[in-house]
């Protein structure tokens, strides 16, 4: 999968170089493109921003410098393109949506900073390809950069060789619509705390039961919303036990 980024803090997106996903970057299965929109003003002061139309408090990315950076970023490879825009304003991004730009071969990132870019960009390119205003929480952060390393991660974590052991992905919180319930490992007991006695009796249904359990408790205190949003058939009766 191809990455490109087009923000003016490049450095802000060093991290994509660390860990799994420099990893991930390292054996061929990501590769990854970082751009300074600075690189596309067209004055000395190297501007990006202008006042907003209407009046009102920030400053609005102007058109004229995204337009030249996202055509020639678009441009200098063949593979078809989704451009996402991270901004508070988007639709909520959520797992499914990890699970389907892991199927893209190209995602391009537009970082917006200050009150966001000209919408006149994103009305535009999504006249030529698939366009994403998407959002990573209900808080307000002061650009893209960091979204856009969330939602990288999410993403590349998905791609087939990135993660050692694929059931870490397929397993874990979401992936059946529900919290992941609690982990253990060494010691057996700890600060008196002992491991629950099911996760050691080597009973695989008990165990499986267990954890099914533990992930409705979590999710019906943490997080009712997923309940209420799981498929009809999605809990059977001994889950409605809980
Ligand atoms: Cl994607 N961008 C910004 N600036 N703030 C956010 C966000 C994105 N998602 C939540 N807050």
């Amino acid at each position: 999968m191809r990455i490109d980024v087009v923000t003016i803090f490049p450095g802000y997106l060093a991290p994509l170089r660390e860990a799994l996903l420099g990893r991930a970057i390292g054996s061929g299965l990501l590769d990854v493109a970082v751009h300074d929109l600075r690189d596309w003003t067209h004055d000395v002061h190297q501007a990006v921003d202008d006042s907003p139309y209407g009046g009102g408090p920030g400053m609005v990315m102007r058109p004229q410098v995204w337009g030249d950076a996202l055509d020639a970023v678009l441009a200098a490879d063949e593979r078809p393109a989704r451009l996402v825009v991270p901004t508070p304003a988007g639709r909520p991004f959520t797992q499914a949506d990890a699970h389907a730009y892991a199927a893209e071969e190209r995602l391009v990132f537009a970082c917006g900073r200050y009150e966001g870019i000209d919408q006149r960009v994103v009305d535009h390119y999504a006249d030529a390809l698939p366009v994403d205003e998407i959002s990573i929480g209900d808080y307000v952060l002061v650009g893209g950069e960091v979204a856009v390393l969330v939602v990288v991660e999410a993403v590349a974590r998905l791609l087939p060789g990135v993660l050692g052991n694929p059931r870490s992905a397929a397993e874990d919180s979401f992936s059946d619509g529900l919290l992941e319930g609690p982990s253990y490992t060494r010691p057996e007991v700890w600060r008196d705390r002992p491991v629950p006695d099911v996760l050691r009796s080597g009973n695989h249904g008990a165990i499986a039961r267990w954890r099914r359990d533990r992930a409705l408790e979590r999710t019906v205190a943490r997080r009712p919303d997923l309940l209420a949003a799981l498929p009809p058939d999605a809990l059977d009766k001994k889950d409605r036990a809980l």
